[in-house]
């Protein structure tokens, strides 16, 4: 078996610390961290994900593989995070109101962080205000919302509406990602830009805080 599917595997069983170890084995024989990430991980993730859409595991099955998921991208962190031009800027990142998923959000942090921008990570469940109180008292050119639900991916409308009402909208762009989230949405909902993955969203924080400079 391949390293990259023994990594799969050993996550989709929830095994944080074989993760750790393959994923570190894995950088040692010069795999890339993105097909590491790509191939090992978020593959392992998908499968669970799967499983977990089909009734096939539950709740506990998919915290330990999140867990193991966590585990295995922290080794990557560095890897992942390296990138030439370091941009300046602050961003303001957390999952909304009532969704507790971080896998994605933490990816997007990591990949930001690496292109030199201050993320502060309000972490999960973020009410509405708390994403307007750090954008004003950090002095931040982006509010960055993650979503996971379709049930909460509505809490960005939310955000936008009380960036408005705080008067910080033409100081502060609104990016929006996650799963059920997508051009059209971010569109209806008058946010600024949605990317679709982690890496595409921090190069376009990038460019957005230098533009913003
Ligand atoms: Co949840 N869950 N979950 N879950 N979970 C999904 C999302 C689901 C699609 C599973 C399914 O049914 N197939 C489904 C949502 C259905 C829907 O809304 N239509 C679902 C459900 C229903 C639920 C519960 C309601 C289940 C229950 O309790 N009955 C519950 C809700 C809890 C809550 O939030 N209130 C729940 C709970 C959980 C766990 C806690 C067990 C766990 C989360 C653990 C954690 O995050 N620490 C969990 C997980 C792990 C998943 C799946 C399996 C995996 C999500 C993930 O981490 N993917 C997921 C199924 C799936 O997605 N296939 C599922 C890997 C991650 C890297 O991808 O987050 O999409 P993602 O991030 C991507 C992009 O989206 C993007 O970048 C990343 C890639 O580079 N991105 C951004 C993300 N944020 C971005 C922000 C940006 C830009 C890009 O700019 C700001």
């Amino acid at each position: 078996m391949s390293i990259l599917n023994e990594i799969s595997l050993n996550l989709q069983q929830g095994k944080a610390k074989n993760v750790k170890e393959l994923v570190q084995k894995a950088i040692d024989e010069g795999i890339s961290a993105e097909k590491i990430l790509e191939e090992g991980l978020l593959s392992g993730m998908s499968v669970i994900g799967e499983k977990f859409k089909n009734n096939e595991v539950y709740v506990p099955d998919v915290l330990i593989a999140a867990r193991a998921m966590n585990a295995g991208s922290e080794i990557l962190k560095p890897l992942l995070a390296s990138s030439g031009v370091k941009a300046k800027g602050t961003v303001i990142l957390g999952t909304v109101k009532g969704d507790l998923h971080d896998i994605g959000k933490n990816l997007v942090r990591m990949m930001m962080e690496g292109k030199g921008l201050e993320v502060i990570d309000l972490g999960i469940d973020v009410p509405t205000d708390k994403f307007i109180q750090d954008a004003i008292e950090h002095n931040a050119q982006i509010i960055a919302c993650s979503a996971l639900l379709t049930t909460t991916m509505g809490e960005m409308k939310n955000v936008v509406e009380a960036a408005k009402q705080a008067g910080i909208r033409d100081k502060v762009s609104i990016m929006v990602g996650g799963a059920p989230v997508n051009e059209n949405f971010c569109k209806n909902i008058g946010a600024d830009v949605y990317k679709p993955d982690a890496a595409s969203a921090a190069d376009a924080a990038a460019e957005i805080c230098m533009a913003k400079n």
